[in-house]
């Protein structure tokens, strides 16, 4: 599952995730942007992910993923599976709390760090992710 947070309008942030997602043999379902945090929820609902992965860089990633992780984990079905986020989380590359994120229920704060995600995938194919 690909999308983003309720209030980020970018789009090619997740083109590019849903084609890299693509090529690592992922069928990938976009929820697109601005999402209400309960269409997230139905969509996570009706496809059972693998992995879920949010993407934001208006630089309100930091904030607005705390809330869209704690509707999302509030979910028994979503409990445990694993969940990203990434991108421009906050503003002008300033470090984001990855704390605070990882407390709301996000498996792990990537950053932009594509490489790290292909890893996941990887893992998560593999059955071995955290
Ligand atoms: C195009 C654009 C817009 C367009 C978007 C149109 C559209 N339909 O997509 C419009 C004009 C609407 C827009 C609006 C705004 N934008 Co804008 N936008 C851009 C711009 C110029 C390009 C973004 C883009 O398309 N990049 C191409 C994609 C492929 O790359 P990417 O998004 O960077 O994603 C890469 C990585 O971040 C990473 N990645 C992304 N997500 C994830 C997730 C994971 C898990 C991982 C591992 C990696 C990862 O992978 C991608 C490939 O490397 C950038 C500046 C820039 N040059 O990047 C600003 C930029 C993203 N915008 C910015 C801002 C501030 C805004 C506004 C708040 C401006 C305003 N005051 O209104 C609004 C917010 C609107 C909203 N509600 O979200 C800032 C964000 C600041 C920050 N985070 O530090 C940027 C960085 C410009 C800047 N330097 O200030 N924007």
């Amino acid at each position: 599952m690909l999308t983003t947070t309720p209030s980020d309008s970018h789009t090619w942030n997740l083109v590019f995730l849903g084609l890299l997602l693509t090529e690592l043999g992922c069928r990938v379902v976009n929820v697109g942007p601005c999402p209400p945090g309960r269409l997230v929820v139905d969509f996570c609902l009706r496809e059972a992910p693998d992995l879920i992965v949010v993407s934001s860089v208006n630089g309100h990633g930091a904030e607005d993923g705390v809330p869209l992780a704690h509707q999302l984990r509030a979910v028994p079905q979503l409990r445990t599976t694993p969940m990203v986020i990434g991108g421009k989380l906050g503003i002008e590359g300033r470090d984001v709390e990855a704390g605070r994120l990882e407390e709301a229920g996000f498996t792990r704060v990537l950053g932009e760090d594509v490489e790290s995600l292909s890893r996941l995938v990887a893992a998560v194919k593999a059955g071995t992710a955290p």
